[in-house]
């Protein structure tokens, strides 16, 4: 159906383009299985390319079988082509790179010819095979295909599956695919995503042989019934056949069920049986996996429990390849999240490409597979003339739907259907949900945008705060009556874009004590970047796309090559399914290594497994190094059980000093996802207190030629600013509030909380004069008295430097007050200097990486060591990172400071002035100087690039602070 009387007849080939209907010539969807008796061609590789400019400017007869494409270009398929070197990606959140005139496209509409021309293998059963299909796995956005000159067809939906009988037309040798691909067509309105818009094959394309009485679709029903532990198969085939699975002695026929005890299928425990279906002509592989998924006592339960999601939304992500991604990465994405914790997985928002739930079936991933559906941008317009709400594009709709159930129904790993994404709400998405119950009565139905839960079955919300979500947790939530009677999850949360998310810890504090919060997921997976041979990785306006989003794209987990961002260590330990909390005994203080003793709470948070396949040990630490340690027994808990353990006797003497207990789970076997002795969980206590370091003012100051001596140091007599510490260069010593604003700091713009990105930068934070009040040379001490503030108001701190000395260490004591009336918290409170150089830095503190108040639970508290350039975290939009919490010593530089009380540390090579001004982590050039900043205190990172800002206790109040370090040589760490 065509939504408009055409008026010129020379643009056959593009009338389907501006059609809502998703296409014609398409076979109905079906099951996808990878493999089976019949054979299958694969014509991925290297193809023929001609782009267009515009949909309509070039003729078809390049689908003519003679046609020469000698001098056309080459492009991968699956690949997009503007990653290949023709034309460019656009970046938009929501808005649409195009004026929004349903269902009607630009003029403009790159259009990617593609040639292939293949041979038939030797042993392919031509003469026989009238059934043969020709698969396309997705094209983004649409495709007309031709085979051997004859038009197959057309279809829309670019995360979907289509399907065309091509039997008939198929040659021994010479055959001539040809497919034209459109950028942008109506199916364009239903994909508002946010994310690169990619067009091309960027899916699998496949020849598949059909033999005669083969399979043509199956549905695998594969229950379990907790009570009795028995699992019941059905397998329904279009195709009458028998279903046979050895291991259970199950023999079937189609239709017909069995029941059998099994081990039921769960995320933690991915149990699969093999079977088969085998019809007359044909026997495909099955992998059965045994579970049931249902809505009972208002939650989501999964053969008898409720379950808790500790997930993450993941859009398919190469940052070569976008998103035509090999099964090697689609692999890596798997044993990473398994190897952090992660047990569930939405599809955010289109399904993955079909292999992907095979691995989560394989290696245990609860999935949320979400629909090929976004209509986003029509908020910018108040939703009207959205498609969703049309019943021209209902068939649409549906179509995606049975696209995605039929594809996907056979995986044992997709326990949710989620009918898409930020569409508002309408009609058609009633449809859908009244389709997909129709066919599929065994899993809940998921969308967000039905805040009412007329089509749903859980209430579902994003980025809705934490005392937002303790209200919903304790049903206080009001709204309808449906939508009180269901679980709850957070389909998105925690923001993870450049640095954090932070707040994670309350969340799953919330999520673990209020049932009806069955958990949530984590925005994003991984950063959208793309890499760029000048700006490393690209982000939106990149490109220079007249319309663009910028690094809102580069909001993930994992930092574009994937490498795991300090978001996902922080997500591992928020997570982590057993709860080892360490209590020294009170004993302790009073009587070092007596009884009683210290103890570990052990609680097993997993919904299905006891605790048999971990392994425990203890490690006693004296000022971060391991004194002792040891195996620690630990009885096989039940899900949800909790065991008090009694922690080895420590000898005295031991204990001299500061020292910690570490208890660890690990797995004590390897799995299909880690080795073994991967930590799965630990718990730190300290036992016995710090020792603040002490400095007895025994120095006097001495003056000569400008300068003053005290202790090891040397101070400009003018300024009072330290110029060498033991030969040590030292410059710029003074006061710091500012940081380089996190895209978190910064805010998205809708946000109504005050942002304090903007707030600060508004007083003028950044650019802070310090005045010279007084240098006060005499007695015991230097003392320089200061006082900060920017230009244009009355905001202002006090900062008074006092250095005493005891001969050989340098003590400073910084006191400092707030002046003026301050309504926002300080983004940091510290000092900062620079080194003439330093490499390698070593500290005992918090650790090994990077640490905010909100931000600290992946920190344990150890000596680490590691140099400047691995300390700075590669976040795609350079901003504040790098910091190292509770740091009670550091050495670097040819120096060692002491914190009283503790620090965060950062050491850079540019100056925090550079590190904001940066767009690109190119622009940064190290120089001479090593930038170090000792913080007494550091603002909360939050998650406000799009939820809330940090809690208020994660807030640096403008208020009176003193703090203090202490200097000495460090020959050790001095960089000549
Ligand atoms: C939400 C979207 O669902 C998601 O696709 C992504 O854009 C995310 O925001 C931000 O990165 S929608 C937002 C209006 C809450």
């Amino acid at each position: 159906m065509s939504l408009r009387t055409r008026t010129v007849d020379h643009t056959r080939t593009v009338d389907h383009v501006e059609d809502v209907s998703p296409g014609s010539g398409a076979l109905p969807p079906r099951a996808w299985y990878a493999s089976s008796d019949a054979g299958s061609l694969s014509l991925n590789g290297t193809w023929r390319f001609r782009l267009s400019p515009t949909a309509d400017a070039e003729d078809d007869s390049f689908a003519a079988p003679a046609y020469d494409a000698g001098d056309w270009a080459e492009i991968s398929v699956p690949g997009h082509w503007v990653l290949q070197g023709h034309g460019s990606p656009v970046y938009t959140n929501h808005r649409y790179p195009f004026p929004v005139d349903p269902p009607r496209v630009p003029t403009e509409n790159p259009t990617g010819d593609h040639l292939r021309v293949f041979d038939l293998p030797a042993d392919w059963p031509t003469a026989a095979d009238g059934r043969a299909r020709l698969r396309f796995d997705g094209v983004e956005s649409c495709a007309r295909v031709w085979l051997n000159g004859t038009d197959l067809g057309d279809f829309k939906g670019s995360r979907l599956p289509h399907e065309f009988p091509v039997g008939p037309l198929l040659r021994a040798a010479g055959n001539v695919l040809a497919v034209r691909v459109h950028q942008w067509s109506a199916g364009s309105y239903l994909e508002d995503q946010d994310q690169w818009w990619l067009p091309g094959i960027f899916r699998d394309v496949t020849l598949l042989h059909r033999p005669a009485g083969g399979v043509v679709d199956f549905f695998v029903h594969a229950s379990y019934d907790h009570t009795a532990g028995e699992g019941t198969l059905r397998v329904d085939s279009d195709v009458a056949g028998r279903v046979t699975v050895p291991e259970l002695g199950i023999d079937i026929a189609t239709g017909e069920p069995a029941t059998a005890p099994v081990a039921p299928w769960s995320a933690e425990s991915p149990r699969l049986y093999d079977g088969v279906l085998a019809t007359g002509g044909e026997r495909v592989p099955l992998r059965i996996g045994f579970r049931t998924v249902e809505l009972s006592n208002g939650l989501i339960e999964i053969n008898g429990r409720p379950v808790l999601f500790k997930g993450v939304n993941r859009h398919e992500w190469h940052p070569e390849r976008g998103r035509a991604l090999d099964l090697d990465t689609m692999r890596r994405d798997v044993l990473l999240m398994k190897r952090h914790n992660i047990n569930a997985v939405r599809t955010s928002h289109y399904p993955p490409h079909p292999a992907f739930l095979d691995l989560c079936d394989t290696y245990g991933l609860w999935v949320i597979d979400e629909c090929d559906l976004e209509t986003h941008g029509f908020t910018e317009q108040g939703w009207r003339d959205n498609p969703v709400d049309d019943d021209r594009w209902t068939p649409a709709l549906l179509d995606r739907a049975a696209r995605m159930v039929e594809r996907d129904k056979n995986h044992p790993s997709v326990v949710v259907w989620s009918l898409g994404n930020e569409a508002g709400t309408g009609r058609g998405l009633t449809a859908m949900a009244g389709w997909i119950r129709a066919r599929d009565t065994s899993r809940p139905i998921h969308y967000e945008g039905d805040r009412d839960c007329r089509d749903t079955d859980v209430y579902s919300r994003m980025y809705a705060g934490h005392a937002e979500v303790e209200r919903i947790g304790r049903g206080l939530d009001g709204g309808p009556r449906r939508r009180r009677a269901l679980p709850f999850l957070l389909c998105e949360y925690a923001h993870a874009m450049g640095n954090g998310p932070g707040g994670l810890a309350e969340y799953q504090r919330l999520f673990e004590a209020h049932g009806r919060l069955q958990g949530g997921f984590v925005w994003e997976w991984i950063d959208h970047g793309i890499t760029h041979p000048g700006l490393g990785h690209a982000y939106g306006g990149d490109f220079g796309e007249e319309l663009h989003d910028g690094n809102f794209v580069c909001d993930g987990l994992l930092f574009p090559d994937r490498r795991p961002s300090p978001g996902l260590a922080e997500y591992k330990k928020v997570i982590e399914p057993v709860a080892l909390t360490v209590s020294p005994s009170r004993e302790r203080s009073r009587r070092p290594g007596t009884h009683p003793r210290d103890t570990v709470r052990v609680t097993n948070r997993y919904d299905f497994t006891d605790l048999s396949a971990l392994a425990f040990t203890w490690a006693y630490e004296a000022e971060g190094g391991t004194v002792r340690s040891g195996t620690l027994p630990v009885p096989a808990l039940a899900p949800g059980e909790s065991a008090e353990v009694e922690l080895p006797a420590v000898p005295a003497g031991d204990s001299a000093g500061e020292a910690h207990w570490t208890v660890r789970a690990v797995l004590a076997s390897g799995t299909a996802w880690a080795p073994p002795g991967h930590v799965v969980a630990w718990g730190q206590a300290p036992v016995s207190p710090r020792r603040v370091p002490y400095v007895a003012a025994t120095a006097r100051p001495a003056h000569g030629d400008g300068l003053v001596a005290l202790g090891p140091g040397v101070f400009d007599a003018r300024t009072g600013a330290p110029r060498t510490i033991g030969g040590v260069a030292l410059t710029g010593l003074r006061l710091d509030v500012w940081r380089a604003t996190t895209d978190n700091d910064d805010g998205a713009a809708w946000q109504s909380d005050p942002r304090h990105g903007p707030l600060w930068r508004g007083l003028g934070l950044h650019r802070m004069r310090h005045r010279l009040d007084a240098v006060e040379a005499g007695g015991d001490a230097l003392t320089v008295r200061t006082r900060v503030a920017p230009a244009g108001g009355e905001l202002g701190l006090s900062a008074v430097y006092r250095w005493t000395s005891d001969g050989d260490r340098l003590r400073l004591t910084v006191s400092t007050a707030p002046e003026g009336h301050w309504t926002v918290p300080l983004p940091r409170l510290g000092i900062r200097f620079g080194l003439s150089g330093a490499d390698r830095v070593r500290w005992y503190g918090g650790g090994p990486g990077e640490a905010y108040p909100d931000t600290r639970s992946a920190s344990a508290v150890g000596r680490w060591e590691s140099t400047v350039d691995d300390m700075q975290t590669p976040y795609v939009r350079p901003q504040e990172n790098g910091a190292r919490i509770d740091v009670r010593w550091a050495e670097l530089g040819g120096l060692r400071v002491e914190g009283d009380p503790v620090f965060l540390l950062t050491a850079r090579r540019w100056t925090t002035e550079q590190l904001d001004a940066a767009a690109h982590r190119t622009d940064l050039v190290p120089g001479d100087t090593v930038w170090v900043n000792l913080d007494h205190g550091q603002h909360g990172i939050g998650s406000q690039s799009c939820g809330p800002g940090p809690l208020p206790r994660y807030h640096l109040r403008a208020e009176p602070a003193e703090f203090s370090f202490v200097f000495s040589p460090h020959p050790g760490t001095h960089l000549a």
